[in-house]
């Protein structure tokens, strides 16, 4: 087989790649190791920035986000029974649109295949082999037998756990990491949502998150250490939890059913530098990780993919490599600051097991002051709408 670009990873990150070379003219073809019924079950986020909905209708996918979308132009972060509004509106004049990355995900799997673009699921042991040259091979097992893809250039779209990464030699690259010491316990469930906006809670109990899907779909978040399993959480504990985190008036007016999704995922900040090996290049979750309560992992993944589609198609259509010289150091300038906001309002909401009193102290008055301060506000609503690209 013989492509232009070849794509590791069929998420979003390598679905949105693919779409926007492939109206561009270059053709891609898409390596995936699960079935596209498993991609598509993975719930994950729920928050787009207006530069996500804006790329997203760029490439074509954008119909039925504005139609079944839910557009936000605030959130809450509380503390026990104190609540802020960040009004995103008045603070910056945009706001985010809340959409699944299942909707997402299935909507570009949609115009993919309109498009007639090749995508092999159930993919394994992909080896990219010759990336530091100029015509990479992909090899890989598909129904039994080894395959080739012949390429001008391997785009790594495969997340944390995916194989482009480490195909970079580990002298040639530098990581930074921090482990968080808990986890957050996700349940969806088929209740209308307790609050039309977004709550980020701090409570004496740890951190939850009130989020939702659409106006019969909730998702909910309570921070759990990292040796509890989902099996441990009965719904009607879960609940329990949720109520006592959540400001009183939300809890008392929430209403609770069974849970249809219930799993448990670590916190992590993590970046591999750089961006780029030759023709390889690293994009979304398998070059950076961010902890979930900034909203910040998908759409980092797509501000990633805004910059190498360009340098692509320079590269590709009209001979000019600057681009792709430059992807790594321009993506890498925007990770940092979504890392640091990331990381920032991990910090402030979030109990750290054996902290000591201080620490709540400092999460209190952080969230005092941005009650107070609307600079602060306007500070945390520009991050969270998402920095320009
Ligand atoms: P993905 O989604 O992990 O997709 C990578 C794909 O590559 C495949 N793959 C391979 N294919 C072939 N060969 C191999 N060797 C392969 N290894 C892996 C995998 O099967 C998979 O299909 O990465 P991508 O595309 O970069 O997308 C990143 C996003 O999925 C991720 O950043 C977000 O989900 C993070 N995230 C959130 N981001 C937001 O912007 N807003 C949010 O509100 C938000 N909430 C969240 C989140 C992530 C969460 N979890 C579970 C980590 C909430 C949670 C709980
Ligand atoms: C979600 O709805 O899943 C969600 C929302 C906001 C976050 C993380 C996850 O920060």
């Amino acid at each position: 087989m013989k492509t232009e670009v070849a794509i590791i990873g069929g998420g979003p990150s390598g679905l949105l790649l693919s779409q926007l070379l492939n109206r561009a003219g270059v053709a891609t073809v898409v390596l995936e190791r699960a079935s596209r019924a498993h991609v598509l079950g993975r719930i994950r986020a729920g928050v787009l920035e207006s530069g996500t909905v804006a790329l997203l209708t760029e490439a074509g996918v954008g119909a039925r986000m504005m139609r079944e979308g839910i557009p936000h132009e605030g959130c809450y972060l509380s503390d026990d029974d104190l609540m802020v509004r960040i009004n995103f509106h008045e603070l910056t004049g945009k706001s985010v649109m809340v959409y699944g990355q299942t909707e997402v995900t299935q909507d570009l799997y949609e115009a993919q295949s309109a498009m007639g673009t090749t995508i092999l699921h159930g993919v394994e042991d992909v080896v990219i082999e010759c990336a530091k040259d100029s015509a990479p091979v992909v090899s890989f097992l598909h129904e039994g037998a080894r395959r080739t893809l012949t390429c001008r250039y391997v785009a790594g779209c495969d997340g944390f756990h995916g194989v482009s990464r480490g195909t970079i030699p580990a002298a040639k690259r530098q990581e930074f990491e921090r482990v968080y010491p808990f986890g957050w316990l996700g349940v969806l469930s088929e209740t209308p949502p307790c609050s039309d906006e977004i709550i980020y809670a701090n409570s004496h109990r740890g951190f939850a998150l009130a989020s939702m899907r659409n106006p019969t779909l909730s998702r909910y978040y309570v921070q759990v250490p990292l040796s509890d399993r989902p099996e441990d959480w009965s719904d009607a504990r879960f609940w329990d939890e949720l109520r006592r985190r959540l400001p009183s008036d939300t809890a008392e007016a929430m209403i609770t059913g069974p849970s249809i999704e219930k799993s448990i995922a670590p916190l992590r900040s993590f970046v591999a530098e750089p961006l780029r090996w030759g023709n390889l290049f690293l994009v979304g979750d398998a070059a950076h990780i961010v902890p979930p309560t900034g909203a910040k992992g998908l759409n980092l993944a797509v501000s990633d993919v805004y910059y190498l589609h360009h340098a692509l198609i320079d590269a590709l259509k009209r001979d000019d490599t600057r681009g792709i010289e430059g992807y790594s150091d321009l993506a890498l300038q925007r990770i940092w600051k979504a890392m640091r906001f990331s990381w920032q309002m991990t910090m402030m909401l979030h109990h750290f097991e054996g902290e000591d009193s201080f620490a709540a102290q400092m999460r209190k008055a952080s969230l005092a002051h941005l009650a107070r301060s609307e600079t602060a506000r306007r500070e945390l609503a520009e991050n969270y709408i998402g920095l320009p690209f």
